[in-house]
């Protein structure tokens, strides 16, 4: 049990977390009735619950189930200072405007510490405090193992049964986190900045396989155009989306600093023609499919690693070990004994 970082536990029989918080009874239906009426601290009060990973959580989650598969789920990624965060903000004015209930997740994966690293980001977004139809929200992934696997999907579902038409990610791309972000989100968008080198660093990290559409971002700097053209020639050497009927990322530029004539509504208009695509080909379907499969995966692998924590320092595993040691036995042998009590 000690062995189990606090950010992968999943209630089983013995509840690891239950006792960090107070026992206060949770009213489930409720909270989920006040958070699909647009009630923001109950949509709050879930996300903690879930990221805390609550003895409630299955009957959070069961709660939310019928409510979910709406929200579109766009996820930002790109280099620390391209300017996630100001897109981010520009987007979620964009379509407040249009009418839209947005919810934001901002995921630092380099955080051990829910929200700290990500308070400047927090402040921005204070353009939106006290509007009603956004709800944002800082996570850490807690460098668990796992990364974003575990409580962002659940936050997401939050999210989406309180009725966010749309919810964007965003997240600092750092080795894993988005292939991870691409894995959540229907519409990836990579960002990159003139200067950054970042055409060539997306290519070498795989990113481009991960772009749905590509923005290049700081377009008020120079060097955009070339960033553009790399970005053209990267994808020229192949990728993803290469056969007929195969959706080729555009590349878009923004200015997202600017309030006005800074290029949002166009990324808005490709990632509808990408909405539309997901919808005809069928790979929307199969992107949920599979982004649903990781999820059931990452629970249920934290259930057994959980299951195997309590093993640890048992007399069932020290007896095993006694047999190895002993030569008796072999790991593997042993191993598949340690399986098949779980
Ligand atoms: N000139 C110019 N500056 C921009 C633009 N967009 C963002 N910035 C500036 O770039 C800096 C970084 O922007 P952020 O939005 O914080 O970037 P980020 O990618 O979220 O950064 P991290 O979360 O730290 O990885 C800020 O000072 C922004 O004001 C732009 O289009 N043009
Ligand atoms: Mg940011």
């Amino acid at each position: 049990m000690t062995e189990v970082p606090a950010g992968t536990a999943v209630q089983t029989s013995a509840p690891a977390a239950s006792g960090r918080r107070g026992r206060r009874a949770v009213d489930v239906p409720a909270l989920v009735e006040r958070a699909r009426e647009g009630d923001a601290r109950s949509v709050a009060r879930l996300i903690s619950l879930v990221e805390d990973a609550s003895p409630v959580l299955r009957e959070v989650a069961a709660a939310l189930a019928p409510h979910t598969g709406r929200a579109q789920v766009l996820g930002l990624t790109g280099s620390p200072g391209v300017g996630k965060s100001t897109t981010t903000t520009a987007l979620v004015r964009a379509l407040r405007q249009a009418g839209k209930r947005v919810g934001v997740l901002a995921v630092d994966p380099s955080s051990p510490f829910s929200g700290g690293a990500l308070l400047g980001d927090r402040v921005r977004m204070q353009d939106h405090a006290g509007d009603g139809g956004v709800f944002i929200r800082s996570m850490a992934s807690r460098g668990h193992l796992g990364g974003l696997s575990w409580a962002t999907p659940q936050a997401l579902r939050v999210l989406d049964a309180a009725g966010c038409d749309v919810v964007l990610i965003e997240t600092v791309g750092v080795g894993q986190s988005e292939l991870e972000i691409a894995s959540l989100a229907d519409t990836t968008l990579v960002l990159v900045a003139p200067g950054m080198g970042d055409g060539i660093q997306a290519a070498k990290a795989g990113i481009l396989e991960v772009a749905d559409v590509f923005v290049v971002n700081k377009a008020d700097r120079d060097g955009a155009q070339q960033a553009v053209r790399d970005l053209r020639y990267m994808q020229s050497l192949g990728g993803r989306y290469t056969g007929a009927g195969g959706w080729r990322p555009p590349i878009c530029r923004t200015v997202a600093s600017r309030d006005t004539d800074n290029g949002i509504d166009e990324v808005l208009g490709e990632v509808e023609e990408h909405r539309r695509w997901l919808e005809s080909s069928g790979e929307g379907h199969r992107r949920r499919t599979e982004r649903a499969a990781r999820e059931i995966e990452a629970i249920a692998l934290a259930a057994l690693r959980e299951r195997i924590g309590d093993l640890r320092g048992s007399s069932a595993l020290g007896a095993l070990a006694e047999r190895v040691v002993a030569g008796v036995a072999d790991p593997y042998g042993a191993a598949d004994e340690l399986v098949a009590r779980l």
